[in-house]
């Protein structure tokens, strides 16, 4: 039996890579700095796997920014209006497997795919030394139409005779592996054991958490644990899954009752259902810390008013993460000190861990809301994060399904709905940003997750009142497959994400939609700032398939990427854009 790692995080365990390049970018230190930086940790990492004795270590596993950006580069894949002309891109596979080689380790370069360009990158490897290349496929556990299997297995039958003298690994991930179609043609006749994905996305390394307790740990691993774990093939394992079953931690008789009871009435609206528990109001200590985050609401409030927003938002300073916040306000959850995941580029967010039943013991945003609603006349939206959301962007307990823990959360959010009705808060959204993201990959699969994930949110809103309007927010493109589960969600106004995708939005034949709608109108994930007649042409094909009453024009996601100097042009654009639009309805033409 061999072992065997199929990728690690990049970020390094406090998140060295991202101020090596955020540094980089803002000119206060050079290129140089930037790679050492990038091999002391590639240097850090293979050490560590060659002491605990992994056998097949993978190089040509770094990226500075994102690899399949990275990949596509190299193939000169980049669509054309971005205009690239920055040539070829060496082979670094080759530097990466020297690099590592010259400290003594001998690593199995990686590459992305069986394309023609490889087979010159392979002769290279071949060259400097190379005796074992790892394929990542993970397209292979789709559900593949036969033609495209026999692709897939036609492709590496072609390559064969490149491979001669080498040993072959084909990595999938994060599904089953259809070993009936494909393990025939695999060159890789032994078993070798691996993590079931790319640890790319892990935390880094929970010797460095001071603030968890020692059971909690007992039940956890990132990174660094999982290398030497699954060598010794999840057997220690048992002692701390047995803590965790007999542990009073994860039980909560009153949640799981809660979640018993639930019945059709809890997820179906009906129009004469009132308010009922009282609002509880955390008192906040800090004088100064309320203060200040006062300061900054009034400022984002009297932004918006100036720039001609309709609905406004308070600009939620008081938050650290949209899931991180709330978790940190719920019972159920443990937090980690260095668990920085990477999300993108050198972004980075800290996933809570969820060991237990999840319960809401006071208030979580009223306070906050409540003060921003008094700044202004204009609607002022109540912000939370819907379950899906917070079960996806979770490292989330595996003693019970996921659709169970979801419901938790669902009911924990729908007190938090209650209270905000309650204190006059008359627009509230409930973002489920990641619902797209947690869509099975196997069609079959699909159903019951929407199923469950759709009923979650529509928990948290049931029973309020026809006048307080619930908004909810998306995050990625490509809803046209689950548009009935999203119009299923009930929710009167739902802004998406739509500025990057060429695909026409959203409805085929057949589907009414008839509750509101604000697919983006720009791209904030770029700092270019959209100019008015832009925004009016977006604005103007959205009216092609949509009528004026359902549509809200709004950024495409939320802003807190962005710098004040962005935003406000931005936005001061966008508005003008909305009101030529509405002159030129009203007159007709
Ligand atoms: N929260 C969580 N997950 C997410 C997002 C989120 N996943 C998808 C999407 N949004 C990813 N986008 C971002 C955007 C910005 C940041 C992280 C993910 C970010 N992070 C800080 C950083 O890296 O500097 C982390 C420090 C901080 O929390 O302020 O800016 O919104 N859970
Ligand atoms: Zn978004």
């Amino acid at each position: 039996m061999t072992s065997h790692i199929v990728g690690y995080p990049r970020m390094g365990p406090k998140r060295e890579l991202k101020f090596a390049l955020e540094s980089f970018w803002e000119g206060k230190s050079g290129a140089e700095d930037l790679k050492q930086a990038a091999s002391d940790l590639r240097a850090s990492i293979w050490k560590q796997m060659a002491e605990v004795g992994i056998k097949f270590i993978p190089s040509n596993r770094f990226s500075y920014y994102d690899h399949v950006l990275d990949t596509t580069a190299i193939l000169g894949a980049v669509p054309p209006r971005y205009a690239w002309n920055g040539g070829e891109i060496g082979f670094e596979a080759v530097e990466e497997y020297k690099e590592a080689k010259a400290l003594g380790i001998d690593t199995v370069p990686v590459l992305l795919g069986p394309l023609s360009y490889i087979l010159e990158v392979v002769a290279e490897l071949k060259e400097a030394g190379a005796t074992w290349i790892q394929f990542d496929e993970p397209g292979l556990v789709m559900d593949l139409e036969v033609l495209q299997l026999q692709t897939f297995t036609n492709a590496y039958s072609e390559l064969e005779s490149s491979f001669s003298g080498l040993n072959v690994l084909i990595e999938t991930y994060f599904a089953d592996f259809p070993v009936q179609t494909f393990l025939r043609i695999l060159l890789a006749k032994k078993v070798v054991v691996s993590t079931s994905c790319s640890l790319l996305h892990t935390a880094v390394d929970l010797g460095n958490e001071t603030k968890l307790g020692k059971e909690i740990k007992s039940w956890l691993a990132f990174a660094a644990q999982k290398v030497v774990e699954h060598l010794i093939f999840f057997a220690s394992n048992a002692t701390s899954h047995a803590s965790r079953r007999s542990s009073p931690r994860v039980k909560n008789d009153n949640v799981q009752k809660a979640v018993a009871a639930l019945k059709d009435s809890d997820h179906r609206r009906a129009t004469s259902v009132s308010a009922r528990l009282a609002a509880q109001q955390k008192k906040i200590n800090d004088y100064d810390y309320v203060n200040a985050m006062k300061e900054e609401i009034k400022n984002v409030v009297k932004l918006q008013e100036e720039v001609g927003i309709d609905v406004l938002v308070h600009g939620e300073p008081e938050r650290n993460d949209m899931v991180e916040y709330f978790g940190e306000q719920l019972s159920g959850f443990a937090f980690t000190v260095n668990g920085w995941v990477q999300s993108y580029g050198s972004r980075c967010v800290k996933p809570p861990i969820i060991y237990g039943d999840v319960s809401r013991t006071r208030a979580m945003t009223v306070f906050w809301s409540t003060m921003a609603e008094g700044m202004t006349r204009r609607p002022m939206k109540g912000m939370l994060t819907g379950p899906v959301t917070i079960l996806n962007w979770s490292s989330v307990r595996n003693d019970q399904e996921r659709h169970e823990t979801c419901y938790h959360i669902a009911l924990a959010i729908k007190d938090e709905v209650k209270d905000l009705e309650r204190a006059d808060i008359s627009v509230i959204q409930i973002d489920e940003a990641a619902l797209r993201e947690g869509l099975p990959l196997r069609k079959s699969e699909q159903p019951f997750y929407l199923e469950w994930a759709v009923q979650s949110f529509r928990i948290t809103n049931c029973g309020i009142k026809d006048t307080t309007q619930i908004h909810t927010h998306m995050c990625y493109s490509n809803f046209n497959d689950i548009i009935n589960a999203i119009i299923n969600m009930d929710a009167d106004v739902i802004a998406i994400e739509n500025s990057k995708s060429d695909e026409k939005l959203v409805f085929q034949e057949g589907v009414k939609y008839d509750s509101g709608i604000g697919p983006g109108v720009y791209d904030i994930h770029s700092p270019r700032i959209p100019s008015t007649e832009e925004v009016a042409d977006s604005i103007n094909k959205m009216l092609e398939v949509l009528d004026s009453k359902v549509l809200w024009v709004n950024p495409d996601c939320g802003l807190k990427t962005r710098k004040y100097s962005e935003v406000e042009p931005a936005l001061r654009n966008m508005v003008a854009a909305a009101k030529l639009v509405r002159t030129k309805l009203a007159s007709g033409n």
